[in-house]
């Protein structure tokens, strides 16, 4: 007679506050017990030696997204659920996309049908392209579905939202529940610096990071911190890639914003010497914002630890390399602006972020954890049931080998993309096996969750974003509650 379903045993059970010995009882997916001892288990996972984390969180992967162009996305649900397990992460969310000048809800559903091959369970960022009156009339139903959260781009043609369009959806996230999130670079500059360094012949991979540098993405971060601080909602801003922005987040907490900050390892691992690999290498490390400096990666390290960047997500971005319909579709003399933008990481985000952080002493272990699970399933309404070990939570769980030591190879990564940036470096630490509510999804490299497994996490109005009305803004006088105080930096009485 087995008293759970599963058993793990003998464990270091590690959260973002406690590190201890347990074993975890599993009953219907869930975490039903932990403690010493525990009784006998229908399975049984020894578990001695190993590390046992709360199954890491993806928060920013682009997967299965409809073709640019000719630009394919090498990654199906089913390959990226499986690299995700391979490394370690039970929970993506990803990215739906309004075809500018349309709607967004049959794009959803499309989507919808392709994530049902998932291994692992998933959520969705609902991309809003035009915030036209429309559009603002199709989402409260899909947020009040479960999709808590939008996103935004502030550069890239097809995708760029002026101040009043951002606005109309910092409004409505604001009125219906939901976390805005950005891509904050600033378009025009990009655009004009763009335009004359290809025409005056510099053309090359390196000089995307000319075309881009920190102060576009600085000066959108100011920005955009200023429009939802002019309406009190929170929001995210992705993949900082250095200092200036970073400090920018930085000020804006310390003046009481919400305003969260998420960086990516390409971030703290590449630079833009990167770019200017021989040939056309560079293209494979080509990724908006650009990979900066040492000094910026010093200071993201600084901002993890200090929590300013409180997630670090992939973004993973499969485009494949040597491919007409990837990095190479213009090829190899093709100018910089005509590359594919991204790199592949959902599974190197975990044992690349372990090995280089915990492993050499730049965050702790319950940072790691905070990082990478408990911090985006509570920002991202996801939590309790996400991001921790706790009785009652999904048996989300990734069992680590903390001392071994692997050498990154493509082939062992799981995903339809035909390089990481990462071949050949040696990390400290693996996630040797994953499981997803209870059920093993991967083993000692080996995928073995099905397809269909994952389910669509549907999120509730959840802390986060809740309406705070800490500081008076002028919104409250549109939404008529003023009463006599004039909004905050408005000076006399309105
Ligand atoms: N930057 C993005 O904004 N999206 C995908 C990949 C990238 O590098
Ligand atoms: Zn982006
Ligand atoms: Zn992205």
């Amino acid at each position: 007679m087995q008293d759970y379903d599963l058993v793990i045993r003998g464990g270091t059970v590690a959260t973002a506050s406690d590190a201890f010995r347990a074993d975890i009882a599993v009953t219907g997916g869930r975490i039903v017990a932990l403690g010493e001892r525990l009784g006998r288990g229908a399975r049984e996972i020894v578990a001695e030696g190993r590390l046992i984390l709360p199954g890491g969180i993806d928060s920013h992967c682009h997967i299965e997204e409809p073709p640019v162009g000719e630009v394919e996305n090498a990654d199906s649900f089913e390959t990226a659920t499986a690299s995700a397990a391979a490394g370690g992460t039970t929970t993506v969310i990803s990215f739906v996309q309004q075809a500018k000048g349309s709607g967004i809800t049959a794009g959803l559903r499309d989507y919808q049908r392709k994530a049902a091959r998932a291994l692992v369970d998933y959520s969705f960022h609902l991309v809003v392209t035009d915030a036209s009156e429309a559009v603002l009339a199709e989402l409260p139903p899909l947020i009040a579905e479960g999709h808590r959260s939008l996103k935004i781009f502030m550069t890239y043609p097809n995708l760029v939202l002026d101040d009043d369009h951002i606005l109309r959806v910092l409004a409505l996230a604001r009125q219906t529940g939901a976390l805005v999130t950005v891509h904050a670079e600033n378009h025009a500059a990009i655009m004009y610096l763009t335009r004359a360094l290809e025409a005056a012949g510099l053309t090359r991979p390196r000089h995307h990071a000319w075309a881009k540098p920190m102060a576009v993405e600085r000066e959108a971060c100011h920005r955009i911190i200023m429009l939802a601080e002019l309406l009190d909602v929170p929001i995210q801003i992705f993949h900082v890639s250095g200092a200036e922005a970073a400090e920018e987040i930085r000020r804006a907490q310390q003046r009481g914003l919400r305003v969260f900050g998420e960086t990516c390892p390409q971030y703290l691992m590449l630079t833009a010497d990167d770019l200017d690999r021989p040939g056309f290498e560079g293209a494979k490390f080509l990724c908006s914002p650009a990979p900066r400096t040492p000094e910026d990666q010093v200071a993201l390290w600084d901002h993890l630890r200090l929590g300013t960047l409180g997630i670090v997500s992939s973004d993973h971005a499969p485009n494949r390399f040597d491919d007409r319909h990837g990095k190479k579709v213009r090829g190899e003399d093709a100018p910089f602006s005509a590359i594919p933008n991204g790199v592949p990481g959902l599974a190197t985000r975990l044992p690349v972020l372990f090995s280089e952080g915990v492993g050499k002493g730049r965050i702790d272990l319950a940072t790691f954890v905070a990082l990478t699970a408990t911090n985006p399933a509570r920002l991202f309404g996801l939590a309790p049931r996400k991001g921790t070990i706790a009785i009652g939570a999904d048996a989300d769980l990734a069992i680590w080998d903390p001392g071994r030591k692997v050498t990154i190879r493509n082939a062992m990564l799981h995903h339809g993309v035909d390089y990481t940036v990462y071949e050949g470096l040696e990390v400290t630490g693996w996630p040797v096996t994953t499981l997803s509510r209870g059920v093993v999804v991967s083993d000692e490299d080996r995928v073995t969750g099905r397809p269909g497994h994952g389910r669509f996490l549907a999120r509730g109005p959840y802390e986060a974003i809740r309406p705070r009305n800490r500081h008076v803004t002028p919104f409250d006088a549109v939404e008529g509650r003023l009463s006599g105080a004039a909004p905050a930096g408005a000076g006399a009485k309105g």
